[in-house]
């Protein structure tokens, strides 16, 4: 029932869920979702008519978590976005936002750069599919969700990078008119994130377009956001605007704001503690009781082979 998922979210507050600064965010807005009589509606404010005929998407059945599927309403509205602000009504705001038409831009070293709407990107990409990925928050939440998108890689071959290409960097749009966090000028806006070009080419990274078998909801990154599922949520990036190659390693924007706590890999470790939370267990959006953490949030076996020889360097850059 729902009241009653609700009211576990609800005790989320008692675990220690603090956001990724210290304003607070989660607590203030499940305080309003526990005297909520607020309805949640599932789908998205705006609509993508060019996108329609894409969902549902075929299910890729290789992807299955061991998890039970976090209930839309929660995964669609508990959401992060700092650009619509660090309090309540997040998801609400975040409806401003113009998602069509939109422009991808990716250049740096390439061999074939490009600036192409999502649409005709997505004709190019040749379809879509549904993939269900665990994803944990550095906060020590975590949800189970069906993202529908396509593989990283399929944009590594669209561009062709060069042999000099050893990092991407993603960009969100940056609009303070419409985004009002993006006024707060302490923040290294716009909000940027990278991964490494062997860790791009990894089949679990994902560029999501969908949840729950449609479009994205803007709260969640429409048009376009990335999905790392054994990278705390904080990489996965939303809204993209624009992906650069690059030979040097780049810096996100919580690494920039506060490098002690934000390293570039971040990969989920129950073992290295944040700064100021413990990893090692993790709370489930809907579920009673929490949860053991696991390495690389469950993805071991596809990804660890990207981190031999790295383990003292994955120590230093998690939380340094
Ligand atoms: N542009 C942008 N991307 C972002 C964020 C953000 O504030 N701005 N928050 C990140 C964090 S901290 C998390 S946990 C996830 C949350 O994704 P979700 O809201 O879809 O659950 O988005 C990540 N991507
Ligand atoms: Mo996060």
């Amino acid at each position: 029932m729902v009241y009653y998922k609700r009211k576990e979210v609800w005790k989320l507050k008692d675990h220690n869920i603090t956001s990724e600064n210290s304003f607070n965010t989660r607590r203030d807005f499940l305080k309003k979702l526990g005297i909520g009589s607020i309805l949640f509606s599932s789908t998205s404010l705006t609509s993508h008519p060019a996108f329609s005929s894409l969902y549902p998407p075929p299910v890729n059945k290789s992807y299955i978590a061991k998890r039970s599927l976090t209930a839309e309403y929660l995964a669609t509205t508990y959401t992060n976005f700092y650009e619509f602000g660090s309090n309540k009504n997040i998801w609400r705001r975040a409806s401003q936002l113009k998602t069509e038409p939109w422009t991808l831009t990716i250049d740096g070293l390439v061999n074939n750069p490009l600036v192409i709407d999502i649409n005709d990107l997505l004709k190019k990409i040749g379809g879509i599919e549904e993939r269900v990925y665990r994803f944990r928050c550095v906060e020590a939440w975590s949800m189970t969700v069906p993202w529908a998108g396509f593989p990283l890689n399929k944009i590594l071959s669209l561009v062709d990078p060069k042999i000099s290409a050893k990092f991407l960097k993603f960009e969100t749009f940056f609009d303070p008119e419409v985004a009002p966090g993006q006024k707060q000028k302490w923040y290294p806006w716009p909000y940027q994130e990278g991964v490494s070009i062997e860790e791009a080419k990894n089949d679990l990274s994902f560029l999501a377009t969908g949840i729950y078998g449609k479009h994205l909801p803007n709260q969640n990154g429409a048009p376009l956001r990335l999905v790392l599922p054994w990278k705390y949520g904080f990489k996965s990036i939303k809204s993209i605007v624009k992906i650069t190659f690059l030979s040097e390693r780049p810096i996100g924007m919580w690494e920039k704001l506060a490098p002690k706590e934000y390293g570039f890999w971040a990969n989920v470790n129950p073992k290295i503690s944040h700064p100021r939370w413990s990893q090692e267990t993790e709370q489930q959006l809907g579920v009673e009781g929490r949860t053991p953490t696991i390495i690389y949030n469950g993805y071991e076996e596809q990804v660890s082979y990207l981190y031999k020889g790295l383990e003292k360097t994955l120590q230093d850059n998690l939380f340094r």
